[in-house]
């Protein structure tokens, strides 16, 4: 008689007590995760930017393209001349655009007789010099077309060097 009587109360006191802990811990929980994920990104934002020069890309493209595809083809290449613009080497690391699901830096090799393309991590523009962008040489591919690219149609392509500055590049569409 007195064991289920002193079971009875205790049972909402055990709730509360578990409830209470679960609130603790779901705020323990919170706490270090939150502070966690801001320390990183801060620092990651600061050295994203070494240098005040975030900004332009020291470089200016002419003869730009991007190649025209049948419909069903959901990937193509980008061709153009960019010309470095100060005494310095750039060094291109990424490529973006809106129309494509992913841009790549590319450079064709030969090899044993045998001609290919392969990604690469990144491409140079070197100090007071040209890189020409080519379907025989270093180049960008648009990958994952959103959608069917029409002759007429201008694309912009971001290249971004390894100093965070930025270039977009306004591309026509062209037939080959
Ligand atoms: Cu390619």
């Amino acid at each position: 008689m007195t064991a289920p009587r002193r079971a009875a109360p205790r049972r909402p006191l055990l709730i509360a007590a578990l409830l209470i802990l679960a609130a603790a811990l779901a705020a323990g929980l919170l706490r270090p995760r939150s502070d966690t994920a801001t320390t990183p990104a801060t620092q990651t934002a600061a050295q994203a930017t070494p240098t005040p020069a975030s900004g332009s890309l020291p470089a200016t493209v002419t003869d730009a393209r991007v190649v025209a595809v049948p419909p069903g083809i959901r990937e193509t290449s980008v061709f153009a001349t960019l010309r470095a613009t100060r005494d310095a080497d750039v060094r291109i690391t990424g490529v973006s655009s809106p129309a494509a699901g992913r841009a790549m830096l590319m450079v064709t090799r030969t090899r044993d007789n045998m001609t290919g393309m392969t990604m690469t991590d990144s491409l140079t523009l070197p100090a007071d010099g040209t890189l020409s962008l080519s379907d025989t040489g270093d180049h960008v591919m648009l990958m994952n077309l959103k959608e069917p690219l029409q002759p007429g149609q201008t694309i912009p392509i971001t290249l971004t060097d390894d100093q965070g500055r930025t270039l977009t590049i306004q591309a026509p569409v062209m037939k080959p």
